[in-house]
C-alpha cells in the first residue's frame, strides 16, 4: 500500500478541546528535568498517585522504563538523547490530545533539548520543572549505585560528571528537594500541576 503523504487534517487541538470536555480536565505535559537522583521518578510517581486518587487521568513517562522500551536502541550521545526527548514529546503530543496529564520524568540536560521538547508540544500545554539537587547530594544519595560505576571508569558521558548539565534559564518551577522533605515537595509539585489542568 501506498504511503499517503497528504492525510485529511486531523486538528489535535480541536480533538483537545472535545476530549477535555468529556473528562474535565486539562491535558499537560509536566516535564521534569535534573540530575539522575535528584529525585524526577519519585516525585513524578508521587504526583501521578495524588492525581489518580482525586479521579484524574494521568501517565508518566520515565526516562528509565522508556529507555528499557520504545527508545532501546538509543543510548547517551547528543544526538541519541535528542532522539530521546523528541520521541516522548511526540508522544505526549498524542495523549494530552486525549486530555490526560503526562508527567515527563528524563534528564534533558541541555537547554536546546528542552526546547525542541517544548517545540513539539506546543508553549501553552508544557511546563519545565526544575528538579534541583546539587550533584554531590546526587552523588551521596546514588540510589541506581551509578555514580559509583561512574567513578569506576565503568560508565562514560554521565551527566554532570563528565557530561554537562546545563541548568534550565527559566523553568516555570523549581522544586529544591536538597531543601525541602519529599512530602513538601510532591505537594508543591501536585499544587502546580493541579493549577493548570483543572477544568
Ligand atoms: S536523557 O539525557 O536522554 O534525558 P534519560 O532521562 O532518558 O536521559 O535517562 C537517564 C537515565 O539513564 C539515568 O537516570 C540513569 O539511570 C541512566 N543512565 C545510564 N547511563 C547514563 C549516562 N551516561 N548519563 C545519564 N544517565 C545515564
Amino acid at each position: 500500500m501506498e504511503y499517503n503523504s497528504n492525510p485529511i487534517p486531523y486538528d489535535l487541538e480541536i480533538v483537545k478541546e472535545l476530549k477535555e470536555k468529556q473528562i474535565r480536565q486539562r491535558g499537560h505535559v509536566f516535564w521534569m528535568t535534573g540530575l539522575s537522583g535528584a529525585g524526577k521518578t519519585t516525585l513524578a510517581n508521587e504526583a501521578a498517585i495524588k492525581l489518580l486518587k482525586k479521579g484524574y487521568i494521568c501517565q508518566v513517562l520515565d526516562g528509565d522504563i522508556i529507555r528499557n522500551s520504545i527508545n532501546k536502541d538509543l543510548g547517551f550521545s547528543t544526538d541519541d538523547r535528542n532522539e530521546n526527548i523528541r520521541r516522548v514529546a511526540e508522544i505526549g503530543k498524542i495523549l494530552i490530545s486525549n486530555g490526560i496529564i503526562l508527567i515527563v520524568s528524563m534528564i534533558t540536560p541541555r537547554q536546546c533539548m528542552r526546547a525542541l521538547a517544548r517545540g513539539i508540544i506546543g508553549d501553552c500545554f508544557f511546563s519545565e520543572v526544575y528538579v534541583n539537587a546539587p550533584i554531590d547530594v546526587c552523588e551521596k544519595r546514588d540510589v541506581k549505585g551509578l555514580y559509583a560505576n561512574v567513578r569506576a571508569g565503568r560508565i562514560k558521558n554521565f551527566t554532570g560528571i563528565d557530561d554537562a548539565y546545563q541548568e534550565p534559564i527559566k523553568p516555570d518551577i523549581t522544586i529544591q528537594t536538597s531543601v525541602l522533605s519529599q512530602a513538601e515537595s510532591v505537594s508543591l509539585l501536585y499544587k502546580f500541576i493541579h493549577e493548570k489542568i483543572k477544568y
